[in-house]
């Protein structure tokens, strides 16, 4: 069984070298893959200094300039599937998501097509965050369930495990949305094509080290891009 962990990465330099040694200490063998886009802290290099230590193991997508968490991580999907992962995982820099979680996705993934990180499947279940984000987090989803019936709790989760053969159905260039609004569609293309999604209770701690990446944009894109996919056409990937 191939496993292998995608970060997305845009000035994360404090948490690399942290995010490097906890994954590799995982008794179940993950692989690596960061796709950094141009981050002007030096992420990529101290990247590159680590996969020396894990040959192999330790792998790096570099991209010119931020391009987005969605496209970085369509980026990563293909990297997977051409390099014959049975299983992918989502995950942040900066230790929001807690790597000894992965486990539990993992385990999920024994009966479900797609395995998420929920921060509300059993109440509320975020440290540290501002009250206004977190109810903004919250009733995001209410709103994605109303608007699309997709019966999760975290819509907008970030810490995700797929089966191999869901990315290879979704159509990946049709995705459209580049920040929140990709976890969302991606979380609705794979139930839309039939796939069980299941939830698993996490614990998500605001970030420690390093500066938000999230800007106001992708708010707008998410909240109307929601509206909008009841209506999409959405069909498995010609093969
Ligand atoms: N490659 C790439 N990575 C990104 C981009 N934007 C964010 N990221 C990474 O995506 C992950 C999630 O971003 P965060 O900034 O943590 O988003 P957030 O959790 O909503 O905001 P915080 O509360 O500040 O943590 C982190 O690992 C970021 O480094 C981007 O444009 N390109
Ligand atoms: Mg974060």
């Amino acid at each position: 069984m191939k496993r292998l962990i995608i970060i997305p990465t845009y000035n994360e330099r404090e948490n690399i070298t942290k995010m490097v040694e906890r994954v590799m200490a995982d008794e179940l063998m993950f692989d690596l893959l960061f796709v950094d886009d141009g981050s002007p802290d030096g992420t990529a290099e101290l990247v590159k200094e680590a996969a020396e230590r894990y040959p192999g193991r330790l792998h790096l997508i570099e991209r010119r300039g931020k391009l987005g968490l969605g496209t970085a991580y369509i980026a990563g999907f293909k990297y997977a599937l051409e390099h014959h992962y049975d299983r992918v995982f989502e995950m942040d820099c900066d230790f929001s998501h807690n790597p000894d979680d992965l486990v539990r996705l993992d385990a999920m993934l024994e009966s479900k097509d797609v395995a998420v990180g929920s921060r509300y499947v059993k109440g509320v279940n975020v440290v540290n965050w501002p009250m206004g984000r977190l109810l903004m987090s919250y009733f995001a989803s209410k709103y994605v369930r109303v608007v699309t019936s997709m019966p999760v709790c975290d819509a907008t989760a970030g810490f995700v495990a797929y089966r191999r053969e869901v990315l290879e159905t979704i159509d990946l260039d049709n995705i459209e949305m580049n920040g929140y609004g990709f976890q969302i569609e991606m979380k609705y293309t794979a139930w839309r094509l039939g796939y069980s999604v299941g939830e698993e209770s996490i614990i998500f701690i605001d970030r420690v080290e390093g500066t938000s990446k999230m800007s106001s944009s992708i708010f707008g894109e998410a909240f109307f891009g929601v509206l909008k996919l009841p209506f999409r056409k959405i069909k498995p990937k010609q093969r």
